[in-house]
Order: structure tokens, then sequence, then C-alpha cells
């Protein structure tokens, strides 16, 4: 299968390309480097060392003899550039990962409000409108996310697919109807990706565009078969408080001696799922996509649901790291019930990587690894949901002070 893959220098981008090309697909990546710019500008990097595009990609053919395609495109921008690729490449299929995606970054300020929008709501939009522009009859694979839903609003209903079954009154009785499944957004960034829904549907409904909807959890691990093969080709780790998501932070965190960041009381559930699995149902859905006239496909793509706080014990029990309860930076339900549909991944044949003490210490390895390239400024969360939720300095100081006094070994 030919496929392009937008967004393909990213945490999920990179191991699904290598996945792919692997597994005998002709990959073609088109990214506009963006991820790594945002980088310089919050003056931090990936804990682990991640070499330009062009390097990976060489990496790549010396390791396993396979080409991997490079455009750099801006997907929000350059819609010329974008129709033009299409028609040449008549690609099969599109995995669409190049979004801004992080929550915490889209809350920062009025700027990074406005440019999580701009950039994931156009992005979404040019790639829809290219594809009926100029014809081409792939496929698209979106990576969406689970917080489309929102936590807490179906108590303790299992969330679906997607879609619900609700009931109409009218005067003659009640007229059953499916909808989309309410969106109920906690970020600038997540409401991209209720907005996207919305696009998604239109355009299978007017132009037959066929669409798979991933609606995935927060992604934790690192490495997969592919990435391991060759420093060069090792996946990026964020820690920092913007892009690092809560899993692999603790991880992380644990293994430097930071004391585990927990927001709140820790009783947010969350869905999660290892990357090793990600680049998998990433094939599935390619293998699996729906028919021109259906409505767009929604899978939720997670493998297990966690408390926060259950994490940071779990973490806190195998490695002796301290947890700080610090002041929620994020307007969100202090505890949430999460049950979640994922039956069409497992019907797909998925056969879920779950949390296991072995899956854990390789991230513990990896933070160990490079934990002289960990800014230990930079990992608690300074972006808040409303002006006034900010972490005392006082506070910042003292959890930020504390790897001095507890890393293993006794350095921070
Ligand atoms: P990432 O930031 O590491 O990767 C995104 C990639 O897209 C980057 O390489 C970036 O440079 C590129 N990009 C962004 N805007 C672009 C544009 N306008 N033109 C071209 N390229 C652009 O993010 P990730 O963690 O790999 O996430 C990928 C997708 O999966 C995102 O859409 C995200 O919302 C979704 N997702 C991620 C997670 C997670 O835990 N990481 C969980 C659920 C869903
Ligand atoms: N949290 C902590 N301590 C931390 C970091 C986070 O307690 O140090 C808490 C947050 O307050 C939140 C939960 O952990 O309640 C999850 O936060 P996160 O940063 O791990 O995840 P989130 O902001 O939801 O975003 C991540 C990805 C995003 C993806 C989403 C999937 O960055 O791209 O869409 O996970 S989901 O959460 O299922 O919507």
């Amino acid at each position: 299968m030919r496929v392009l893959v937008l967004g393909g220098d990213g945490f999920c981008g990179w191991p699904t390309s290598l996945y792919l090309s692997d597994r005998g697909h002709d990959i073609t990546i088109l990214d506009n480097l963006s991820r790594r710019k945002i980088d310089i500008d919050l003056e931090v990097d990936s804990l682990t060392p991640i070499v330009p595009l062009g390097d990976r990609i060489k990496a790549w053919r010396a390791v396993s003899g396979r080409d991997i395609g490079f455009v750099h495109v801006d997907l929000a921008t350059e819609y010329d550039r974008l129709a033009a690729l299409l028609t040449e490449l008549q690609p099969d299929a599109v995995v669409h990962f190049a979004e801004q995606r992080a929550a915490p970054y889209s809350m920062r300020s009025q700027q990074t409000k406005r440019y999580t929008v701009d950039n994931n709501v156009r992005a979404t939009h040019n790639l829809l409108t290219a594809l009926t522009d100029t014809g081409v009859q792939a496929a698209v694979v979106h990576l969406g996310t689970m917080g489309v839903y929102g936590y807490g609003w179906s108590g303790s209903a299992p969330i679906p697919e997607g879609y619900l079954t609700v009931k109409v009154p009218t005067p003659d009785g009640d007229l059953e109807r499916e909808i989309l499944h309410p969106a109920n957004p906690g970020s600038v960034y997540h409401m991209t990706k209720t907005l996207d829904q919305l696009l998604f549907a239109f355009y299978a409904k007017n132009d037959g565009l066929r669409i798979t909807d991933l609606h995935q959890g927060i992604v934790w691990g690192t490495q997969t078969n592919q990435t391991i093969g060759d420093e060069r080709l090792i996946n990026r780790f964020d820690y920092d408080g913007d892009y690092g998501t809560v899993l692999n932070r603790f991880l992380m965190q644990a293994a430097i001696g930071h004391p585990l960041t927990v927001h709140g009381t820790g009783g947010q559930t969350r869905a999660f799922i290892h990357i090793k699995d990600t680049v998998r149902c990433i094939e599935i859905a390619l293998s699996n996509p729906p028919q021109a006239g259906e409505k767009p496909l929604v899978l939720n793509q997670m493998t297990e649901t966690h408390r926060v706080l259950d994490l940071a014990k779990l973490i806190s029990d195998i490695t002796g790291a301290d947890i700080a309860y610090l002041p929620n930076p994020r307007r969100e339900a202090e505890e949430n019930e999460l049950i979640v549909r994922n039956d069409q991944f497992l019907a797909l044949g998925l056969e879920p990587t779950t949390l296991s003490e072995g899956l854990l210490s390789e991230v513990t390895d990896i933070a160990d690894r490079y934990r002289h390239r960990a800014d230990l400024r930079k990992i608690i969360a300074r972006s808040v949901w409303k002006a006034g939720m900010e972490t005392s300095d006082d506070l910042m100081t003292e959890v930020a002070d504390a790897p001095a006094r507890s890393a293993p070994g006794g350095e921070a």
C-alpha cells in the first residue's frame, strides 16, 4: 500500500512510519518539523536524542534496506503543494497525525490557543478539500482523541465508539436516532479534535471520502521493534510540563529521583495505550477502511484505563519515588469513572499490550540512560487553564529541589 504519513516525524508518526515500512508498505512522510521548532521556543528537548529527520531516514535505509520519502510541507498553509503531492503520489491511504497535540501548550496563552486552532483545523480541512479537489481516492486514517467525549459525562455507562443511540420524544412516540457522541472537550487542543469530527462527517456525507477517526487514549512507552534497532532511530520522549504525558512523565521522574507530580487528588481516570499497539492499530485501520458513502468509522484506540493516583502509587511502589500532590493547573473533574468500549479493534485482531513491570522498566531504563539530558526546571507544568491557578513559586521550588535529596545514588 502507498501511504502518506502526515506528521511522520512525531512521537506516534515516526514509529508508525517505520512499522508500516517494515511491513512492506511504501511510505512518504509529510511534516513541517513544527514540533522540533516548538521545543526550541520552549527551551526543552526530547529526553532521548533525536537526530535530524534526514539522518533518521538514512539510518532506516541502512538498517532495513527500505526507503522512506520526505516532503517538508506545512499542511495548514501550503495547500497547493499538498494538492500537487497527492496528485503525484496517488496514495492508497493518508494517515493524519499532523496537529498540535498538547493540551497544556494549547492553554498557555492567546497565541498558542490561536495557533492550535489555526493549525489543527486548517490542516484537517486542507487535507479533506485537497482529496476532494484532486479526486485522489485515498482512505484517511486520523488520530483523534478519547478527550472528545470528555470525562464523567456518561457516569458509569461505557463510552461507545463515536456514536450514541438516543430517543427523541415526539407527540407520536419516541424516535430512535444515532448521533455523534456529544462533544465535551477539556482544552483548546481537545476542542480542535471535536471540530475535526464535524469536518469528517461533512466530507464523508458530501464527497464520499472514506474516513476512519481513531479516538486514541494517552500513549505511553518509547520504543517499538523498529526504533530500537539503532540509536539514530530512537523515538522522541517528552517529559516537560507541556508535552510530557502523565505515565511517561511519572516513569521519567521516578528514574531521575523527582517526586511524581500528581495534579490535585489524582482521581482523574484516563485511557492508555502503548506505542507498540498504536502502530499496530494504524495498520489494522488501514486494512479495514469504511466504504465510500458511509459515515466516518470511529474506533476507540485504547487498551486500558487507570486512575492517575493509582499509576503514581504503582510506580512509587516499584521505584520508591515520592509522590507530590500539586494544585491542579487544569480545569477538570477531580475524580471520574471511565469505562470505554474498544470492541472493534479487539474484533479486528488487536492483542493489547497492558501495563507490566517489564514494560515500565523499559521506559525507566531509557529515562535512566538519558537522565543527563533532563532539565529539571522544565518538569512541573506551568501552563494554567485560567489565570490565578498557578502553582506558587515556593511550592515549585520545593518540589523542583526535591530530586537533589531523593535521587537514587544521592545525585540529581
Ligand atoms: P507530535 O507533536 O509528536 O507529532 C505531530 C507531528 O506533526 C510533528 O512531527 C509536527 O511537526 C507535525 N505537524 C504539526 N502540524 C503540522 C503541519 N501544519 N504541517 C505539517 N506537519 C505538522 O504528536 P504525537 O504525540 O505524535 O501525536 C500525533 C497525533 O496523535 C496528534 O494528532 C495527537 O492529537 C494524536 N494523539 C496523540 C496522543 C499521545 O499521547 N501522544 C494520544 C492521543 C492522540
Ligand atoms: N497529570 C498529572 N500529572 C502530570 C501530568 C498530567 O496528574 O504530571 C494529569 C492531568 O491533569 C490529566 C491526566 O494526568 O488529568 C492526563 O494528562 P496528560 O497530559 O497525560 O494527557 P492529556 O492532556 O489528556 O493529553 C494527552 C496527549 C493528547 C491526547 C490525549 C489523549 O497529549 O495528544 O489527545 O492524551 S486523552 O487524554 O485520552 O484525551
